[in-house]
């Protein structure tokens, strides 16, 4: 039930969106509707954005969903099954600016690491690692949408798309909370 609403929420976006840069450049570079008809035509954008940086205690990631043609667009950053590796310092508290580049509707959720990948339903890993706000209407594509949240317990998450099936179909990737880390970093298998 909750996921048409989402689906009819995502359909009632306004032709005319409201775009960032980001979701400019993916435009530009791809082509909204030329994703499906052309999957071997993938390209990232030209200039990649810097993932993450740290600033003291502070952990600033951007994530994107549909940034490329990676898994058909269902992805972060052009990574999907876990392959883009997002690790930040115990104790950081993390920023996080998702946009998404795609008309598909997503969000991000990072959750305890499990399988099998869940939809919808299983709670934050923190307090406020999400983007899902129940029963709004979906963001515009490229809209800055904020999650923040204290990386308060070492282990490993993952970052997941919350739209029913969108994990179980690879979006998601890795998030790790390091004791021992001093900076954020991320990395890609
Ligand atoms: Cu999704």
């Amino acid at each position: 039930m909750r996921f048409m609403t989402r689906v009819a929420d995502g359909r009632r976006l306004p032709g005319g969106v409201v775009l960032g840069v980001a979701g400019v450049a993916l435009l530009g570079s791809t082509g909204l509707l030329g994703m499906a008809a052309h999957p071997a035509a993938a390209a990232s954008p030209a200039k990649t954005p810097t993932w993450v940086t740290t600033t003291g205690k502070v952990a600033h990631l951007t994530l994107i969903s549909g940034w490329n043609n990676a898994n058909a667009g269902f992805s972060f950053n052009g990574a999907a099954h876990g392959k883009m590796v997002v690790t930040v310092p115990l104790g950081d508290k993390v920023v996080v600016t998702y946009k998404n580049a795609v008309s598909v509707p997503h969000d991000v959720d990072i959750i305890p690491y499990q399988t099998p990948l869940p939809g919808r339903g299983v709670a934050p890993a923190f307090r406020g690692a999400t983007t899902y706000k129940p029963g709004a209407p979906m963001p515009g594509m490229g809209v800055p949408q904020m999650a923040t949240f204290v990386a308060a317990k070492a282990g490993r998450y993952m970052i997941i798309c919350g739209v029913p099936g969108h994990a179980a179909g690879g979006m998601w990737d890795t998030f790790v909370v390091s004791p021992t880390a001093k900076v954020a970093s991320v990395t890609f298998k």
